[in-house]
């Protein structure tokens, strides 16, 4: 049936309010307008990212709406003056848009695009509406994406093509745990090859931070997690030591600094929790560590720590995507795991059907899971 140019209806996640449940509706999907995308999403992962606004952590966000930020998906059809896929290819949703453009696009360091929802929260299309509907009721986007649905629709801006042989199941992590990680070893801290990392929570983004750093020739590579189920994987991927704070006496940046003769030269907070983003400060070496925030914080929250901690030559930092720009290298990395130049079915710790995402959800806060990914 040729569904191009009409309403479809379908089923979607929808998180009326935070603190709530998903509930499964149908809702209707209205085409592309001009230069948007319709896609049917194959797979979706699920990101820590999508549960802090469940738990209602990011306070200004609308309701309601449809999460899901790492999708991939194939094109069902393109409104007009869209130029860069086409009915039938493969795609990958991008959170962070990539217009070109813009100063942060033009801006040769930077991979944020000024388009970008995160921090204002709009979620609506670029035009303020909503191409959702369910119940009669407009239903908002997340972030650019909104992947917790059968076909979602996408500027084309934040879509790109990857190629035809990719396996959505497992690629759908290039559309932000892979990528995130691994990103925010290589590009954002740039770990070199000797150096010594610490790694702060060990879900999707900070095993994929310790395959970054392992790709980069770090020396030693430090997990942290209070959750010790997790060293088994977080060593499998390259960590060469596994702390869990609660088994230590003192606090885990003093632990730190004595396992490395004063701290590491790079560390990663992959948690969301800004006590650890302070911690992990601390961890880096005075005189020349680097510490990268990756987890996202709720958005009401303070970083709060003494200046003289980056007088004396420590740097933080932070990053979205890992630093990566979408467009030029979602389609690289996506070829990266199909040859297994790096593997990732270690995070792909569950798969399940579209419908049991609320037991995906309870997986990841049990600790129980990686990443789930939902087929539809
Ligand atoms: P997930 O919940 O799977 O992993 C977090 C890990 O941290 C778990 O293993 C916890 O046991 C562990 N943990 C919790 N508290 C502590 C603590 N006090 N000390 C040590 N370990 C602890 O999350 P994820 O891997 O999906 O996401 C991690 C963060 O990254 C999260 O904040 C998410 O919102 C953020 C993120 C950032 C970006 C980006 O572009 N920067 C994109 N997506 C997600
Ligand atoms: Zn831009
Ligand atoms: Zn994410």
């Amino acid at each position: 049936m040729d569904t191009a140019g009409k309403v479809i209806k379908c089923k979607a996640a929808v998180l009326w309010e935070p603190h709530q449940a998903f509930k499964l509706e149908e809702i209707e999907v209205a085409p592309p307008k001009a230069h948007e995308v319709r896609i049917k999403i194959i797979a979706t992962g699920i990101c820590r990212s999508d549960d802090h606004i469940v738990d209602g952590l990011m306070k200004d966000r609308k309701y309601p709406v449809i999460l899901g930020h790492e999708g991939a998906g194939i094109v069902e059809s393109v409104g007009d003056g869209v130029t860069t896929v086409k009915p039938g290819d493969k795609v990958i949703p991008l959170f962070l848009p990539h217009c070109g453009e813009c100063r942060g696009c033009a801006e040769p360091k930077s991979n944020v695009c000024c388009k970008s929802d995160i921090g204002k929260n709009n979620g609506l299309m670029f035009d303020n509406t909503s191409r959702f509907t369910c119940k009669g009721k407009l239903i908002h986007n997340f972030i650019n994406t909104s992947t917790f649905t059968e076909y979602t629709v996408v500027d084309e801006i934040s879509v790109v093509k990857i190629h035809d042989d990719a396996p959505l199941d497992k690629v759908c992590l290039v559309g932000c745990c892979f990528s995130t990680g691994y990103g925010s070893a290589v590009n954002l801290a740039k770990v070199e090859p000797g150096s010594t990392c610490a790694v702060f929570g060990l879900g999707g983004i900070g095993l994929s931070v310790i395959i970054g750093c392992k790709a980069a020739g770090a020396s030693r590579i430090i997990a942290i997690d209070v959750n010790s189920r997790k060293f088994e994987k977080a060593k499998e991927l390259g960590a060469t030591e596994c702390v869990n704070p609660k088994d230590q006496e003192n606090p885990i940046h003093e632990v730190i600094q004595k396992m490395t003769n004063g701290g590491v030269h790079y560390s990663f907070e992959c948690i969301g929790n800004t006590d650890i983003m302070v911690s992990a400060l601390l961890s880096s070496h005075l005189s020349c560590g680097t510490a990268v925030i990756v987890g996202v914080a709720p958005s009401l929250s303070k970083l709060s720590f003494p200046p003289i901690l980056l007088l004396t030559g420590r740097t933080l930092k932070g990053g979205l995507f890992g630093g990566f720009r979408g467009k030029d290298s979602v389609p690289q990395l996506v070829l990266d795991l199909i040859s297994e130049k790096f593997k990732v079915d270690g995070l792909l710790t569950h798969k399940l059907a579209f419908n049991e995402i609320n037991k995906g959800f309870d997986l990841l806060r049990k600790g129980e899971s990686i990443r789930t990914v939902l087929e539809f």
